[in-house]
């Protein structure tokens, strides 16, 4: 049988290396401070890690490193934010308490990839 032929651990949808920065915290802005982060979008949840080298898709395994933070995508919005940034790319990710990413990448198709996996996932939520 499949590990997860009871059902209890959450769908592993998605993963890769995003650059992130964290630009508001419960509503009060923040200073800006790119860095890259190993993302993984894994049930209701977009989770970063530091130290992507450590981290591949095919061996991560909820629980098995230590999450830098989490995201719960429940009532989340999402909106392509190029004005926010110099960067190319760039998309922003709302949570109902007012914490507030930008996430990106150099590769197109990768990023909208992301957009849509994520904005999956909240419609999904919106549903329940
Ligand atoms: O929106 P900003 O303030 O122009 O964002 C830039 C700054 O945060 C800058 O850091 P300083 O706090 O040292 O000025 C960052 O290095 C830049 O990456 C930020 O702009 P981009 O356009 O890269 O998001």
């Amino acid at each position: 049988s499949s590990p997860d032929s009871d059902g209890c651990t959450p769908e592993l949808e998605k993963a890769g290396l995003l650059n992130k920065t964290k630009i508001a915290e419960g509503g009060r802005k923040l200073r800006k401070n790119w860095s890259p982060s190993w993302v993984v979008l894994v049930g209701n949840s977009l989770v970063f890690f530091k130290d992507p080298k450590s981290q591949t898709p095919s061996s991560w395994k909820p629980g098995n490193s230590r999450p830098e933070s989490s995201v719960d995508l429940r009532g989340a919005q999402l909106h392509w934010a190029n004005e926010l940034s110099s960067k190319k790319n760039v998309f922003k990710l709302r949570t109902v308490t007012g914490n507030e990413f930008l996430l990106q990448s150099e590769t197109d198709s990768l990023i909208k990839e992301w957009y849509s996996t994520i904005q999956n996932v909240i419609d999904r939520l919106d549903r329940e």
